[in-house]
């Protein structure tokens, strides 16, 4: 009997059980607008941080841009009728800020506005539940000239938009998620710089992160004035962390990472309080001087629904006592104060991204939210793995994929069974598109994107996810 949380080996056909998930699951597909729409500089849409850092030499691999990318801005028809094609319930899609609100202040940007009411009257057209996300990672260039998200003001910019989106489309958006993995924005943006808009400064990636979660917490109270019946919540990504021994200085790497990665955003946001052991580490590097009174309050305002996305784990160890004159943790780093932490690899199978390929984590994850954070009810709002594919005689049989998904879903399915109150599952992504720092040379898609004629071929994977919804679970092997 093979471990049921576990990938199936590639060709291997296994005795797994069938799983049926509880009735209503909401079965759906993510994608964000700067990996897939492409037409940065149509209908009146002003630059973002990412279109700034992919036009700068040597931020993106091979100089790859989203000027184009899947070109959904101009397909959006046959993009959702592809999504009916393949039986999604919901489709979760984010808004370009720029696109809808040109330089971030202001009033809205009709034409902008008009591409998401079209896009929402199509999905709804199909029977596809939207799932809104208002920032996927493409802040206003000109909202990070005056200080992007180490500035308190972003903050308040962002519930104004908040506002002008909900007054647009919240007649017919149920399900409201205000950040993507904020984790990200602050400390890969703001940190290591290695995502937009690339600045490498510890305090700032602090102050960006507490700010996110600011605008977040006026953006949910924005939200729901504008619309009280709206289902609102954030989607963070989460990790579980791992010490690589029982030694008490790996356990305490662990913890350090743990607080970086997790806790610093699901204690203020779930608790209202930022943990202390996290504080004392980062002490070093801020005195949380840009904290206000009433911060925290706002920030925990309270939600419907939290997005949980998860790929992989982190192993860490102690940091290594003979490094000196090695120094590899001076580079800019997205853990302030915890740099010299070291990450070890397994030797487990991984993806195309390097990451290891753990569905044990899934089950560990949610149970910790729910466990120790929540009781509301829980979204997988993204979860997938990049490989790499080849088109032969017009097939993708991406089996590595769909050996992730299936692996992944039965830990969502376990995790269910031991109490999770989880609703809902998108897959990353619903097709290939523009993989960041990665540009096009990472595909995560259910769907092949050829970018040059931008046929779009779904693979193997979307074959066996439609079979899945359809029978709201997996079939016996
Ligand atoms: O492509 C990203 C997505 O934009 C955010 N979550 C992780 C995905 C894979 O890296």
């Amino acid at each position: 009997m093979s471990n049921p949380a576990s990938p199936p080996a590639v060709g291997v056909v296994d005795d797994r059980p069938p799983l049926t998930f509880p009735p209503g699951f909401l079965w759906g597909a993510a994608t964000a607008a700067y990996q897939i729409e492409g037409a940065a500089a149509e209908g009146g849409r002003t630059p973002s941080i990412w279109d700034t850092f992919s036009h700068t030499p040597g931020r993106v691999v091979e100089g790859h841009t989203g000027d184009v990318a899947c070109d959904h801005y101009h397909r959006l028809g046959s993009d959702v009728a592809l999504m009916a094609e393949l039986g999604l319930r919901s489709y979760r899609f984010s808004v370009s800020w720029p696109r809808v609100q040109p330089g971030g202040t202001g009033p809205a940007n009709a034409e902008g506005l008009d591409f998401y009411r079209r896009l929402v009257d199509e999905l709804l057209g199909h029977g596809i539940e939207p799932w809104l996300t208002l920032y996927h990672w493409d802040l206003p260039q000109s909202l990070e000239d005056v200080g992007g998200w180490p500035a308190r003001d972003t903050a308040a910019r962002f519930a104004d938009y908040a506002t002008l989106v909900a007054d647009a489309l919240g007649d017919r958006v149920r399900y409201w998620t205000t950040l993507n993995e904020p984790w990200c924005s602050a400390f890969l943006g703001y940190g290591s710089g290695v995502h937009a808009p690339g600045r490498s400064d510890g305090a700032d990636a602090v102050r960006a992160g507490h700010h996110l979660m600011l605008g977040h917490g006026l953006a949910v109270q924005a939200l729901r004035a504008a619309r009280p019946t709206a289902e609102v919540g954030v989607t963070v990504n989460l990790y579980p962390v791992t010490p690589a021994s029982a030694a008490p200085a790996d356990v305490d790497a662990a913890r350090r990472i743990d607080g970086l990665a997790n806790r610093f955003f699901l204690d203020p946001l779930l608790r209202g309080s930022y943990p202390a052991d996290l504080m004392a580490d980062l002490a070093k590097v801020t005195d949380f001087g840009h904290v206000r009174d009433g911060d925290l309050a706002t920030i925990s305002t309270p939600l419907d629904v939290v997005g949980v996305n998860y790929y992989s784990r982190h192993v860490v160890a102690a940091p290594d006592p003979d490094a000196e004159p090695e120094p590899y943790w001076r580079a800019p780093s997205c853990w302030p104060g915890s740099e010299d932490v070291r990450f070890v690899t397994r030797g487990v199978p991984v993806t195309d991204m390097n990451w290891e390929i753990d569905a044990p984590g899934l089950v560990e994850t949610l149970r910790r939210v729910h466990e120790e954070y929540t009781d509301l009810p829980l979204y997988v709002t993204e979860n997938g793995s990049a490989f790499v594919d080849e088109v032969v005689d017009g097939r993708v049989d991406d089996t590595d994929r769909l050996a992730y998904f299936d692996a992944h879903l039965r830990a969502a399915h376990e995790a269910i069974e031991a109490g999770v109150p989880l609703r809902g599952y998108f897959a990353w992504s619903l097709m290939d598109n523009f993989e960041w720092a990665w540009g096009y040379t990472k595909r995560f898609g259910m769907v092949h994107v050829d970018y040059d004629s931008q046929v779009r071929i779904p693979k193997s994977s979307a074959r066996w996810y439609a079979e899945v919804i359809r029978r709201n679970g997996l079939a016996a092997q």
